[in-house]
């Protein structure tokens, strides 16, 4: 088991009025988002359903200040690309839009967990900077509001800013404000997802390009936004009667359906290794074994394997001896986005 404890950063940066903090989970998608209505406005064209996971979390500071000349970022201690300073000060802009302020920002971020490894870290990231930045900026914004903020920039970063069992509906054209909302509260069923992280260095290909991709040359992309309604609505179902086979099910066939769409890109996106197939032929038997355990893949290629929290230690026990699975982390249904 690796060990990922919190990593609370306590206020890091001068007093100033200007200033708050905010900590959100990531989240996995049980139903998958894949593919942009509008890469302007950032819509997805499909809908989709995740669990907000603990502990796998980001806290962000946020400092609106004269003291420096233009905005800094600081990501786990290293001083951030220019690509992660632009997204980043597309948000911010956003906010002194709305604010009025017209101060450049210090902002500060620590994962809890590796980035750009396939666990989300956009979707934490981008929900806990909405909010930091938009408290600091001195906006008193709703969930809502914080949703659509956050998803301008990341479409996951929406559904972390709610807990546990959280949906962001497919967007019609031009929906500016679109956000997404809490199906049901962490409480709701005790399911765990244990993740084996099988590679944890940079993904190829980041999913936004990966998806305009899949768009634009994919001959499976009509059949898999098609599908993927039909599949969401059963995972929504199978969430509030609690039928771990039903959201399993559909589940897999999600993650399945975007990868092949991916997959038949031109050039083809793969983001697999053997030892993902491997992982996902695991599972397949331990169902065969009578546990109930289903997989999905995100934009990269680690496993996770969604399971009642009474069988995660086996789940985990399996997962973490096979060879090409460097470690293994098991979360549980989390909070929504939190003020420090
Ligand atoms: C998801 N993914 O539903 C899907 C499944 C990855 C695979 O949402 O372009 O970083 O910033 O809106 O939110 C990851 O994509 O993409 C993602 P953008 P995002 O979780």
């Amino acid at each position: 088991m690796h060990d990922i404890s919190d990593k609370s950063v306590s206020s890091p940066l001068s007093a100033g009025a200007h200033r708050a903090g905010a900590r959100a989970c990531a989240n996995i998608a049980l139903a998958k988002y894949w593919g942009k209505l509008d890469a302007a406005l950032n819509l997805p064209e499909t809908p989709s359903l995740s669990l907000t996971l603990e502990p796998l979390a980001t806290e962000t500071w946020v400092e609106f200040t004269e003291n420096i000349p233009q905005d800094v970022l600081e990501l786990d201690g290293r001083v951030a690309t220019e690509a992660e300073v632009k997204r980043v000060r597309e948000l911010l802009n956003r906010v002194r839009e709305s604010s009025g302020l017209k101060l450049p920002a210090r902002v500060q971020s620590h994962n809890s967990f590796p980035t750009a490894a396939g666990l989300a870290s956009s979707a934490s990231g981008f929900a806990a900077l909405a909010t930091a930045a938009s408290r600091a900026a001195g906006l008193q914004l709703n969930e809502m509001q914080l949703s659509a903020l956050a998803r301008r920039s990341s479409a996951s970063a929406a559904r972390s800013i709610y807990g546990g069992f959280v949906e962001l509906p497919a967007a019609q054209a031009g929906e500016a404000e679109l956000s997404a909302r809490q199906l049901a509260r962490p409480e709701h069923w005790e399911l765990s997802f244990v993740i084996a992280v099988i590679d944890d260095s940079s993904k190829a290909i980041g999913s936004t390009e990966a998806m305009e991709l899949s768009k634009r040359t994919s001959p499976y992309y009509t059949a898999w936004v098609q599908t993927a309604g039909r599949l969401f609505s059963e995972v929504r179902q199978g969430v509030l009667e609690k039928n771990l086979s039903r959201v399993g099910v559909a589940m897999e066939q999600s993650a399945l359906a975007m990868h092949g769409c991916a997959m038949a890109s031109r050039p083809g996106v793969l983001y697999w290794r053997s030892a993902t197939v491997n992982a996902l032929q695991q599972i397949a038997e331990l169902r065969r074994q009578g546990i109930e355990v289903w997989a999905t893949i995100d934009a990269g290629p680690q496993v996770k394997a969604l399971c009642r929290a009474a069988d995660a230690a086996i789940v985990e026990a399996e997962l973490s001896r096979m060879m090409g699975v460097i470690h293994t982390i098991t979360a549980r249904p989390g909070p929504g986005v939190k003020a420090l």
